[in-house]
Parts: C-alpha cells; sequence; structure tokens
C-alpha cells in the first residue's frame, strides 16, 4: 500500500489531522497489543465487506465480537464494516450453537472446539466464517482473526481450528481495597472501590477486552492475603458493578476468601471448617454474591501460609478447608482454587519441601470443583527454580499452575526481562509422573491425569500506569501468560513474535532485533541476580536490588543465608539425601539426577548442592570463577541490549523507544549493583580473589549493606 493509499483511510486522515492540529495520539502504550495499526497488515489483504450473524437474536458475547470486529477493522482498513442481514461474498459470517438458526451447517463439531474455541475459515470473495459452538468461541475468533490481519498474516486458504488447552484462565490480582497492590510495579489497583459502585470508570471495559483478546476469562479482584471486608453487602454490590462491565468479554469474577471471616464479618466464635454455624455462613455467603453476580467464578484461598488463618488452625487440613467452601460455592456452579504456597510457622523442614510434604497425603480428598494452585517453582517465583515436585504427584487432584506476571524477584518494571522462556521452561519439564514424556503442561491441561477441571492463574502486573504494567515490555507478559494459558504448548518465541508485530507494527530489523532482545533477557536477569542455582538473594521485604548477607531475619528461611549457606569452604544447599532431601520428591529418574551432581544441569548446580568454591565445573573452571563469569554475562548482557535498542532508533515513536531507553540504562546499572554487591559479599566469606580481568566491585560491602529503600513499590 503506498503512503497516498493509507492517506485515503479515513482514520488516517483523521490522524494526520489531528497530527497537524498538534493532538496526536501519543503512543504512551495504553493501547497494549490492540493498536491494530495499518501498517501491519499483509500486501493484498482488504477489508470484509460486513459482517452477518447466522441467526436473527445474536446473545451478548456476540454482539462484543461484531463490536470489536467493526473497532479493529475501521482502524485496520479505514472502512465501516457495515451489518448485513445476510450472508454476503467478502463478508464475515458469525455463527454459534445459540446464534445458527440460518444456516446451522456452518458449526463446527463440538470435539473440535469446545466450549470456547473456534473455527475461522476464509470464504467465498475474500470474507470468513467465524464459527464456534459457545458464544465466547466467537470473540475469541474474533480477536483471532484481527490479530492475525493485524500481524500482517496472508488471508487466503485460512483455515483455522483452535480450542484452549486450559479451562480456567485466570489473572490473581494481589490489589488490596485501599488501591496499593502487593509486588505491583504499575501505579495503584485499577478497581476504584470508594467510587464503586456508581462510577464505573471506562478503563474497565479496557482492562475486560484486553484479557478477552488474549483468552484470559477470569479475574481474581482482589490479594491472597485477603480482607474479609470485600465479602460484606456494600463490596459485593461494587463487585457485581465490576462484573456487569467484564460480562460482555466473558470475564468471570472471582474474589479471595479470608478463611476466619466468619469470625470478622459474620460475628461468630469460630471459623473451624467442621462447625455447622461455619459452614452455613459460608453457604449464605455465596447465596449473598450469586445473588448479585450470577455468573461469580469462585473463591481463591491462601491458608495457613504467612500468617493467613486457615483449617489448620483448628487441627482440619487443607481438603477439609477447601471442601467446606467448595460446598457452599458447587449449588452455583462455582469453584475453589486453593493455594499450595503453605509453609508452617515452626519451620519444620527445608521450605521448599513443604508444600509436597503437606498435599500428597491429600491428593484424591478434594471436592469435585476445587483446584488445587500450585506455584511454577517449590519456593517463590525466583528467577529460576526447578518445577514444582507436586506436579508430578498429585494424579487425583486437578492442579492449576500459578505464575507470576509482575516481577517481583525479576527486576521489577524497570529490567527488561522476557517470562515466555522461563514459563516454558516449566511447561517443558518432564516430571515423569507417568514415566518418560509426562511434561507439566500435560498435568496442567488435564491430558495426564484426565482432570476435570483444568486452569492456569497468572499474579497480575497490571495498575493505573498509563502503559498498564508498568513498561512496554512488561505488557508482552501479560499477552504471552494470556497465549500460554490458551496453548500451552505454544513457543515463547511464536508469542513474542507476535506482540512485536502488534504492539510495534514495526519493519523485519526492528522485530529481529527486539525479538533478540526479549529471548535472552530473562537468562540475563538470572546472570546477574542468581545463578548456578543460587536463589532468593533479594533484598529483604521489598526485594529490590541484592541482600545475600541477610542472614538475621523473623525466621530463618526468609534470609538469603539460608538459601546459600557460603562458608569459606563451600555454598549451596544441600537437597539430596545426606542433606535435605527434596531431591527425593522428584519420580525417578529425576530424583537420581538431581542427587549426583555430575547430572544435575549446571544452572540449578547451588539448588541441589553444596560445594566447594573451587569445585571443578564443565567449562574446566572452578566454581567460583564461573560465578564470576556469569555475573559478567549477566552485566554484558544488558549492555548488548542498550546496544541493540540504540540501533533501533528512529524505527518506532520516541515516546516507547525513550522510555524504553531509559529503563534500560536502569537495568544496566542495578545489574552492575547487583554483580558487585554480590561478588563483595561471597569475596568477604570465601576470601578468594577475583580471577584475572575481573573488575573488582565499585564499592565496599559495607556500601551496598548500607543502601536503603523503605520506599520502594510493591511492599
Ligand atoms: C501475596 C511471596 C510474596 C508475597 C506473596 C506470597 C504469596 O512471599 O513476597 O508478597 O503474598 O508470595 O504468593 O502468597
Amino acid at each position: 500500500m503506498t503512503i497516498m493509499q493509507k492517506l485515503r483511510r479515513p482514520s488516517l486522515i483523521a490522524a494526520a489531522l489531528a497530527a497537524l492540529a498538534g493532538q496526536a495520539a501519543a503512543e504512551d502504550g495504553y493501547d497494549l497489543w490492540l493498536r491494530y495499526a495499518p501498517e501491519g497488515v499483509a500486501e493484498g489483504v482488504s477489508a470484509p465487506k460486513g459482517l452477518a450473524f447466522a441467526c436473527e437474536a445474536p446473545g451478548m458475547l456476540l454482539e462484543t465480537a461484531a463490536d470489536e470486529l467493526s473497532r479493529g477493522m475501521g482502524d485496520l482498513f479505514g472502512e465501516d464494516l457495515m451489518r448485513l442481514d445476510a450472508p454476503a461474498p467478502g463478508a464475515l459470517l458469525l455463527a454459534s450453537e445459540n446464534c445458527s438458526d440460518r444456516f446451522a451447517g456452518e458449526l463446527p463439531a463440538e470435539a473440535a472446539v469446545g466450549t470456547e474455541g473456534y473455527v475461522l475459515r476464509a470464504a467465498e470473495g475474500g470474507g470468513a466464517l467465524i464459527a464456534a459452538r459457545g458464544d465466547a468461541g466467537v470473540l475469541y475468533g474474533a480477536f483471532s482473526l484481527l490479530r492475525r490481519i493485524a500481524s500482517g498474516e496472508e488471508m487466503a486458504g485460512l483455515d483455522v481450528t483452535e480450542r484452549p488447552g486450559t479451562q480456567l484462565r485466570v489473572l490473581n490480582h494481589w490489589d488490596n481495597l485501599d488501591r496499593t497492590v502487593e509486588r505491583g510495579y504499575a501505579g495503584f489497583s485499577l478497581w476504584d472501590w470508594h467510587k464503586l459502585p456508581d462510577y464505573k470508570d471506562p478503563r474497565y471495559t479496557d482492562y475486560a477486552r484486553a484479557n478477552a483478546s488474549i483468552g484470559i476469562n477470569g479475574t481474581v479482584l482482589t490479594n491472597v492475603n485477603a480482607d474479609a471486608t470485600v465479602l460484606t453487602a456494600p463490596y459485593i454490590e461494587k463487585v457485581a458493578a465490576l462484573a456487569e462491565v467484564f460480562r460482555p468479554y466473558g470475564l468471570k469474577v472471582y474474589l479471595t476468601a479470608r478463611f476466619s471471616a466468619p469470625v470478622e464479618i459474620g460475628g461468630l466464635k469460630t471459623a473451624d471448617p467442621l462447625d455447622p454455624e461455619v459452614r452455613a455462613f459460608w453457604s449464605e455467603k455465596a447465596d449473598e454474591i450469586y445473588g448479585a453476580l450470577p455468573d461469580f467464578g469462585g473463591f481463591l484461598v491462601k491458608a495457613n501460609s504467612e500468617g493467613q488463618p486457615g483449617p489448620q488452625d483448628y487441627g482440619r487440613s487443607h481438603a477439609e478447608g477447601a471442601n467446606m467452601l467448595a460446598e457452599a460455592v458447587a449449588p452455583h456452579g462455582g469453584v475453589v482454587m486453593w493455594r499450595a504456597f503453605v509453609y508452617a510457622a515452626e519451620e519444620p523442614e527445608d521450605r521448599v519441601k513443604q508444600a509436597y510434604t503437606e498435599f500428597t497425603p491429600l491428593d484424591g480428598q478434594f471436592a469435585d470443583n476445587v483446584l488445587v494452585q500450585v506455584k511454577n517453582g517449590p519456593l517463590d517465583f525466583q528467577p529460576r527454580e526447578p518445577f514444582h515436585p507436586l506436579f508430578g504427584a498429585m494424579p487425583e487432584t486437578p492442579l492449576m499452575l500459578e505464575l507470576q506476571i509482575t516481577k517481583e524477584y525479576l527486576g521489577f518494571a524497570t529490567h527488561l526481562a522476557y517470562l515466555g522462556p522461563l514459563w516454558k521452561e516449566v511447561l517443558a519439564a518432564d516430571t515423569y509422573a507417568k514415566g518418560e514424556g509426562s511434561p507439566v503442561r500435560v498435568v496442567v491441561d488435564g491430558s495426564l491425569h484426565d482432570y476435570p477441571l483444568t486452569g492456569m492463574a497468572g499474579v497480575s502486573n497490571i495498575g493505573t500506569d498509563r502503559n498498564w504494567s508498568g513498561s512496554i515490555f512488561d505488557q508482552a507478559n501479560w499477552y504471552a501468560f494470556g497465549r500460554l494459558a490458551w496453548n500451552p504448548g505454544a513457543s515463547a518465541e511464536a508469542i513474542a513474535k507476535e506482540w512485536l508485530a502488534l504492539t510495534f507494527s514495526a519493519g523485519e530489523e526492528f522485530q529481529r532485533t527486539a525479538l533478540d532482545m526479549m529471548m535472552g533477557s530473562r537468562e540475563a536477569v538470572t546472570d546477574y541476580m542468581t545463578p548456578l542455582g543460587l536463589t532468593h538473594l533479594m533484598a529483604t521485604g521489598h526485594h529490590y536490588g541484592p541482600g545475600p548477607w541477610v542472614d538475621d531475619l523473623g525466621r530463618a528461611d526468609w534470609t538469603p543465608y539460608y538459601y546459600h549457606r557460603a562458608t569459606e569452604e563451600a555454598v549451596g544447599f544441600d537437597r539430596t539425601g545426606s542433606g535435605s532431601d527434596a531431591a527425593s520428591q522428584y519420580a525417578d529418574p529425576l530424583e537420581e539426577r538431581f542427587s549426583d551432581v555430575g547430572t544435575t544441569p549446571e544452572e540449578l548446580l547451588l539448588w541441589f548442592h553444596r560445594l566447594p568454591w573451587d569445585h571443578e565445573m564443565e567449562s574446566g573452571r572452578t566454581l567460583w570463577e564461573e560465578l564470576v563469569v556469569h555475573y559478567d554475562r549477566g552485566v554484558a548482557e544488558v549492555e548488548e541490549m542498550q546496544q541493540q535498542w540504540a540501533s533501533l532508533v528512529g524505527k518506532i515513536d520516541e515516546e516507547r523507544y525513550e522510555q524504553t531507553a531509559d529503563f534500560l540504562a536502569i537495568q544496566r546499572d542495578e545489574a552492575q549493583w547487583w554483580r558487585d554487591a554480590s561478588l563483595a559479599y561471597w569475596q568477604s566469606v570465601n576470601g578468594l580473589d577475583l580471577p584475572a580481568g575481573a573488575e573488582p566491585p565499585e564499592h565496599s560491602l559495607e556500601y551496598y549493606q548500607a543502601l536503603s529503600f523503605p520506599n520502594a513499590p510493591g511492599h
């Protein structure tokens, strides 16, 4: 398309006029991947000639699909999409089970698409069919068609059948009712509780659209460190108002349930899950919520973890606690997502072993509408951990994978770290639950154990920042979460490419360079923060910056020292049979592999082993030398990202270019800080010189230890 042709499009003319008037829409990231820029469209792809439904009375989700298609096609082609009474050559036809009285033959087989999948097929004269069994499928199909066109796919021969790999694709907001966000680096909570239900910020609609466009179908509005107030009548009304905005986008609302709510807001003396009055409280509470929002999704619960109340306070098990809530929501079709992120207050054993120890005896005891939600690794969303051993050990309990989109441990919003490769590493990890070929992915999608319920949860990185996620590249992590929850088999690289094409619509050189930056970015963070299986070395509380020297907190397993145990002789945590034996929680041959220094992957070496500083590595270097190489490499990788980004100047808008360049400069300085502070500390313990050629830390250890950030965000 020539510039003149592009300028003939009304939307572009409007943009050009606005620019002349000095009001050019800023590229501030608000539009996310939904920019629908005409320059992304492949040569020869043209606007559909209208849109028709396969029925006379389309439902709410179909209307949303049609509106989105009109909006998207309008932006892409600068032409209004006419609503037609009947299919026509070159037009789009939307059909679902509820909307097929005129063209029932267009519906796909249920086995192929399930209730939320869709078929996209090229039709006569350049048109397309978007068909599904459920209305939600048509909405996802509409977004899929727009995504394909906007990212430059050819439309001729379009023939796609998709169904989601998991049923519950849910964001977890760790948002408090005062609008602070635990581990949030993108401003405050979007939910303006004070003005709800009367004022519904238009941004709620944009939030729902963005989620629906990547297949997310649920949102837990509140922090897992829960406040029972959200379960009181005035808040239920506010929650219902949000649900009303989200409903046309197929986005269900869930809440976190504070286990002690019967005492705090119910006037009871106990929250014992076996107490009849407590059970009655929850069942009445569920009735009240469903009275206000009939499509309420259910509860997410953090219990007996980090000071949260739970069934164990009354001598009951996690299953007894979960089942009580499950019983309350079951009559309404709700579910309970019960978190396995637990570790006991009295620190009985290696913290990373505790969830497995507590939950495996309960396998098979949970009610049918309970999923146990398990973090990707056994510790806490670190830059690298082995996969959580529960994924190989709960054949009778639907396990939901919990990922952290917000980068609590990977540099907050200013470090560029694309998390797709981290999440794929977990999904691809073989659990050997049923022998070789049992990766986490097939546990989570339910196919390995025939789970009746499946899901993936992502701890949100969304806030009031204009760009939603704190940085432009952090939007990619929200995007990747949705796309992987839809298709856990998708490649991290393909998702990144798609996101780049939609977000920037820049030329090939830009896409190639930015993709390279994204794909190496997580490993860079791992290198400068926690190389070779070291873990949890972040500063106390806010987790901003390094704090490997910290060894005296309220409990030992909150200190970095607990995880690295460095002395003059050795470093690392022995999790083999001679140590905590956490390796035995993995099925064979993993137990054997992780128990042997020679077969443990080097990137997990110090997670499983405690080794002398002069241990010989695969490279022939000593462990100490290798650590230094990793720290240096991490810093160099960020410098390379800076150079790569600098080579792209002028290839995208100034606003997003500049912010990213500034953030990369912050990341570079902080990578250096991590490297220098860590090396200064290790040297103070092992007394070793730096290998020849390695730069000494810029400051003394005392300097790094004295740094203090009482106002670091997210805490
Ligand atoms: C919401 C980590 C985080 C906490 C978080 C907790 C959890 O410990 O630092 O902020 O609490 O995980 O997942 O429950």
